[in-house]
């Protein structure tokens, strides 16, 4: 069983995936889909659909300090798994992959080294890490990037140059044909974020992304109170290229990619404390089920 009342160390949250795969498994399963520099895996959890349903993907904690997003993202788990029938109506309809801890390394080190960490944990000659978020490739190494080991927003040596986020690009490309969304959770900020985040353009169906976003929002804010900002992420953040969101639109052809970065506005930053983890669970299960009735069409 999971709490809500703190964060949760990698392992414990890795353990309590397996408890939930081999408790429910007509409900979900555990899939490694790689392993992380240090070797701790990459576990997806699969929550289940009617056969032939849409997929959707759904990460959180490619940023190590970004505790709220694999808390939030493990309280819509512990829901849709622990509480099934309350949500069956679309949780039926699509097939779920979820990471909630995309960065276990980084996760790691951010509870017992810097808790300010951001990058993965490979090691440099002078810096360690890599920013998993400029690794994926789709216009890797553009504006926003950086090439220097030292700097918090290093794209790395080459696209996809990490196992973590290799491992993302293999599954997703291996499933693309049924995965229809794509959804990262970072923090923080409040802002559903849709692409391009490399440069101030916006893709074709700019206008399909801004609605389903705004759902979202409203979703979001009908939940908690809480407002989020809908916009697409250069424009509205700041260029940012080789993100996860960008890959999964440009490359892999999913339709809705989203970044949501969850609370809060900057009082405490990165550093939130663990009371809000129930309330945004909640966002995050509204946020997701939401982009699940747009994916199967309910
Ligand atoms: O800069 C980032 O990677 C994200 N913000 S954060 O504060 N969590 O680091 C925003 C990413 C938005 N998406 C792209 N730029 N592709
Ligand atoms: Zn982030």
């Amino acid at each position: 069983r999971m709490t809500w009342q703190h964060y949760h160390r990698a392992a414990d949250m890795h353990g309590w995936l397996d408890y939930l795969a081999k408790t429910y498994p007509s409900v979900c399963e555990t899939l490694v889909i790689g392993n992380s520099v240090e070797g701790r895996p990459l576990k997806v959890l699969h929550i289940k659909g009617k056969p032939g349903s849409p997929a959707m993907w759904v990460d959180g904690g490619i940023h190590a300090r970004e505790w709220i997003t694999s808390a939030s993202v493990s309280y819509m788990i512990n829901e849709l798994v622990e509480n099934r029938d309350a949500h069956s109506a679309w949780v039926d309809a699509v097939d779920l992959y979820v990471l909630p801890l995309a960065n276990p390394d980084g996760y790691e080190f951010s509870h017992a080294g810097d808790r300010m960490w951001r990058k993965n944990r490979r090691r440099g000659g002078g810096c360690d890490g890599i920013d998993l978020n400029r690794n994926f490739g789709y216009k890797w190494g553009g504006k926003g990037a950086g090439p220097q080991p030292c700097q918090e927003i290093y794209r790395g040596s080459a696209p996809f140059s990490e196992p973590e986020t290799s491992a993302i690009q293999s599954f997703v490309l291996a499933r693309k044909a049924s995965l229809k969304s794509y959804l990262s959770f970072h923090s923080y900020g409040q802002y559903v974020l849709y692409p391009w985040g490399y440069d101030r353009f916006v893709p074709p169906d700019h206008q399909d992304l801004q609605r389903v976003g705004t759902k979202m929002a409203n979703a979001m804010r009908a939940s908690s109170g809480l407002s989020y900002t809908v916009g697409s992420s250069a424009a509205l953040l700041y260029p940012a290229s080789g993100g996860s969101d960008d890959w999964a639109k440009g490359q892999a052809g999913l339709k809705y990619a989203f970044t949501v970065e969850l609370r809060d506005t900057g009082r405490h930053g990165f550093v939130l404390p663990s009371s809000h983890i129930l309330s945004s669970g909640k966002e995050v299960l509204a946020a997701v089920r939401t982009l699940a009735q747009e994916v199967a069409q309910l």
